[in-house]
């Protein structure tokens, strides 16, 4: 069974306007779809055609350059969509918010450190919000890694994360990053944070 470019759970421009409609058709149609069909194509006739996309990059280290970067692309982005929505941002609440009260001190704390993961990934990457070893850290990866990966520095279930690559900024904000991770805090969508969290 071939992996499949998930629909977009909201419109193109419903992101705006901190994520441009143009930047999410691109980001959405032509970047993802492109990691899912040269995923499809990496793995076509091998065993690893049978795995979940978690499982593929739960052993990521034993297999091909190309799966790791399309599998990690496919991964990534299938989880930045949904955990995005139209009028989002705010806090997290109960459970969730407690958690990260309790690892961090506060709410703008995590807020802190995940901004500066983001702004000091250099070149591509991405930030995570992650729960390793029963707690909530943040950390960041280069290229299409994930902290699933077995070769991840900080490895768990991560349940929050903000693609850095240009692709997905540069149109809106050309080199500011800082200013497209200020704008992610307006379209987090915290119920699907809470939910990946419950279930990590
Ligand atoms: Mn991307």
């Amino acid at each position: 069974m071939a992996f499949e470019l998930p629909k977009l759970p909201y419109a193109y421009n419903a992101l705006e306007p901190h994520i441009d409609a143009k930047t999410m058709e691109i980001h959405h149609g032509k970047h993802h779809n492109a990691y899912v069909t040269n995923l499809n194509n990496a793995i076509a006739g091998s065993d690893t055609e049978k795995l979940s996309i978690e499982d593929i990059c739960k052993g990521i280290s034993k297999l091909a350059p190309a799966v790791r970067n399309n599998g990690g692309g496919h991964f990534n982005h299938s989880l930045f969509w949904t955990i995005m929505k139209p009028n989002g941002g705010g806090k997290p609440s109960g459970d969730l918010a407690t958690a990260i009260d309790s690892a961090f001190g506060s709410f703008e704390e995590f807020q802190k450190q995940f901004a500066n993961a983001a702004a000091t990934r250099f070149g591509s990457g991405w930030a995570w919000l992650v729960v390793s070893g029963g707690k909530l850290v943040v950390s960041s990866t280069p290229n299409q890694d994930n902290p699933l990966m077995d070769v991840a520095e900080v490895k768990g279930i991560p349940i929050l994360g903000l693609d850095v690559w240009e692709h997905a900024y540069y149109l809106n904000y050309q080199n500011r990053r800082p200013d497209y991770v200020t704008a992610f805090w307006n379209v987090i969508n915290w119920d699907e944070v809470a939910a990946r969290f419950k279930t990590a």
